[in-house]
């Protein structure tokens, strides 16, 4: 399957994806083929819409201590829910889909979620730190929220003339 990141300002971004309700090898297919576009483009986190399907589906690779990012620590969520929000965080986020372009975000610090793995097995996780994190960015992902619309009007209007001059750039 091959796959290409989807880049706002494209509309797919926004929209909202749908439960996954057959774990069949379709699903697995997508997740095998999201994995190496992932690693390949210097990600941590990719939400299925990004790829242009419309599925609620997003994987996760954090780094490890040693700045590793090991497949053994690979996370797939499929159907995933905030069980549990507390505290408050600020992190400067980027993501594949907004390339070159990095903010402060306010999030929630910890987190638990109800998910599915690739099997249809519910799974439980509690995060901190940029797991958290990373988690509610691929979450929004879903909702077609993207982390610059979290920004202020300030930051999103300067962000949205940098963006502009960058594409710009980029196409000639
Ligand atoms: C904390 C904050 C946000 C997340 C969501 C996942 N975000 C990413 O994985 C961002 C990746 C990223 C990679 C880039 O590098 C390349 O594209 C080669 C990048 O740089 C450029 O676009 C030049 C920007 C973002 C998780 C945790
Ligand atoms: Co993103």
């Amino acid at each position: 399957m091959r796959l290409s990141i989807v880049e706002y300002p494209d509309k797919k971004l926004r929209v909202v994806s749908k439960e996954v309700k057959s774990f069949d090898k379709k699903l697995h297919d997508l997740l095998d083929a999201m994995y190496p576009i992932m690693v390949k483009t210097n990600g941590i986190g990719l939400a299925a819409i990004q790829v242009a399907f419309a599925i609620r589906v997003l994987i996760l690779n954090i780094p490890d201590d040693e700045g590793e990012q090991i497949k053994e620590n690979l996370l797939e969520m499929i159907n995933p829910v905030l069980t549990h929000k507390d505290g408050e965080t600020l992190y400067q986020e980027g993501c594949l889909s907004v390339p070159k372009f990095y903010e402060d975000v306010n999030r929630f610090e910890r987190v638990r979620v109800n998910y599915q793995d690739r099997h249809g097995n519910t799974q439980t996780l509690e995060a901190d730190g940029l797991l958290s994190i990373a988690i509610q960015h691929e979450i929004d992902h879903l909702e077609g929220v993207l982390f610059i619309d979290k920004l202020s009007y300030a930051r999103r209007k300067k962000f949205e003339k940098e963006y502009k001059k960058m594409l710009k750039e980029r196409k000639e």
